[in-house]
Formats: C-alpha cells, structure tokens, sequence
C-alpha cells in the first residue's frame, strides 16, 4: 500500500527522479523541446506512477513540496545541458492545479531560474485542463504573473475535460497538449480526426502551439504533419529516459 510516510522519504532521499521526453518540431523534425516526468522507485513497491502517487501527493499535503522539487530539478538539469552544450529551447514541468493556487508560485520560480542563470522562456508549466473547471481567482492570477515574467504556460491531456473553446480563448496559456487517448483510434476513426483537426485549428486561430503527445507511429506522424501540428512527443521518438540515456539520445539525434 502506498502511504505518505515513504512518499515523504522518498522525496528526501533520491528515490524521487524526473524523466525526460523529447518533443519533436513538426515542420522540419528540431528540437520542440522536453518533458520531464516524476518517477518513484520505492524499494519496496518498485516503480509507482505518477498517476498514483501525484493524487497521494495532492491529499496529503505534499503536493507543494513536490511541485518545487520538479520545478527546481528540471531547471538545475536544462542548466547542466546548456553547459554542456545542449541545444534544447525548452523544458515542460507537470504541475498539479493546487500548485497554481499557491500565491508564492511565481516568485519561486523567479528565484530558481535566478539561481539557475535560465531564461524564464526555456521554462514551461503544464496545468491540466481540470484547471479550468475548478478555476480560481488565485489560479489564474498567478499564471497571468508567470506569463508576464515570460515563463510558458501549457494546458495539458487537452480533450478529455470540460473546458468550453469560449473560456479557452481567455485562458493565459502559449501550448495546447492534445491528449494521448486520441492517438489510439486517430488513424481509423474518423470522428477522432476530426476532433483532432478542430484542435489544431483552435489551436492556430488562438495563436496557441499544439503538441500532440502518445504519438506511437509512422501513419500517426504522416497525418499530424498534415493536419500542421506544430510538436509531437510520444514513442515513436523515444521514451521518457533518465538524463544521462536523454542527453546520449539527443547527441545521436543530431
Ligand atoms: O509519465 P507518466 O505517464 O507515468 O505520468 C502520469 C501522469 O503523471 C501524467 O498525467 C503526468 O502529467 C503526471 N506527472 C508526471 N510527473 C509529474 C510531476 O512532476 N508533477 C505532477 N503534478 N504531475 C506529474
Ligand atoms: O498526462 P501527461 O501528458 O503528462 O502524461 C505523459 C505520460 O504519457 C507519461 O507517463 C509518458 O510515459 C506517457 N507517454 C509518453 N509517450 C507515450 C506514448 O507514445 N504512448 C503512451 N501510451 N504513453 C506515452
Ligand atoms: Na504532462
Ligand atoms: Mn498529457
């Protein structure tokens, strides 16, 4: 049974890492940017998803604590990347809702990309886009702070919530991350594409960026291309990597 007391030791210790995905360009195959991705190795458990620990997380508290952690983690890694020479133009960093509701979260973060020397654009959040249904005064003043001090804002698993396109369209957001359920019937479905086609199309009318994520494969790839998908991200290009085996990928990528 997963329990607080070890998320909270493994926050502590180092059993808490973050995971790196690259995203893709789709016009000419650059460099997008990457996600990283919390993940827990408890000795005892093994691996345990974000997907059960991050809901822990959000009960118990430590939600906060694992919000600047990621936040500090990620940046301390593009940084040591930029050192070494790496040209990645952004890093994307999962934050829960709750961490938006936190009034100190911009000046956090102007504090950590001080300490890191990063410019705030190589830094992206992303939000849910349950966000939107529990929205609150404090949540979208702090991503109006975090969008004028020039950090990134991305709405996340896009499609699978309720978010209406006219609340959308007054969002404070720069990327809109289609959601990787609708990859699956994307080729045969045509309902699905067409779906997929209005959000990229929302997306452009918007000035928004669209990244499709869960991209598994070449016909997949092909049709996003065409649609004019601006990003891509999923297995077909790799999967989330520790950051030695991402900067190794990224080295033989180009
Ligand atoms: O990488 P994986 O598929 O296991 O991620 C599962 C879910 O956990 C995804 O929805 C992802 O957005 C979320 N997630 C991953 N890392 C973090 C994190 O550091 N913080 C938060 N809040 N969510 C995360
Ligand atoms: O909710 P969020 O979009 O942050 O979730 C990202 C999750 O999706 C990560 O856990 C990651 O491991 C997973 N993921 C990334 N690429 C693919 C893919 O191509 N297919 C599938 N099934 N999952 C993927
Ligand atoms: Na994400
Ligand atoms: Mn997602």
């Amino acid at each position: 049974l997963m329990h607080s007391t070890a998320l909270r030791e493994a926050i502590a210790s180092e059993a808490l890492t973050l995971h790196y995905q690259p995203q893709i360009r789709t016009r000419d195959g650059a460099i997008h940017g990457v996600e990283a991705l919390a993940r827990w190795h408890d000795p005892v458990l093994g691996e345990v998803s974000p997907a059960k620990f991050i809901p822990l997380a959000e009960e118990c508290g430590l939600i906060e604590q694992i919000g600047v952690w990621s936040i500090k983690t990620a940046c301390q890694q593009m940084a040591s990347w930029r050192r070494a020479g790496l040209d990645i133009p952004c890093i994307s960093v999962n934050l829960s809702p709750i961490n938006f509701q936190n009034v100190n979260l911009a000046a956090m973060v102007a504090q950590i990309l001080a300490a890191n020397d990063l410019p705030a654009k190589m830094l992206m959040l992303e939000i849910t886009e349950g966000v939107i249904l529990n929205e609150r005064a404090t949540v979208i003043a702090t991503m109006n702070e975090l969008r004028n001090m020039g950090v990134g804002l991305s709405l996340d698993d896009f499609g699978t919530g309720y978010s209406s396109l006219s609340r959308l369209a007054q969002l404070p957001i720069d990327e809109l991350k289609i959601d990787r359920s609708f990859m699956r019937d994307f080729e045969n479905d045509s309902g699905t594409r067409a779906i997929v086609t209005a959000v990229v199309r929302v997306g452009q009318s918007l000035d928004v960026a669209v990244v499709a994520e869960g991209v598994e494969t070449e016909p997949q790839r092909k049709l996003l291309a065409e649609l004019g998908c601006d990003a891509m991200q999923g297995f077909l290009f790799a999967r989330p990597m520790a950051a030695s085996a991402f900067s190794r990928w990224l080295l033989d990528y180009s």
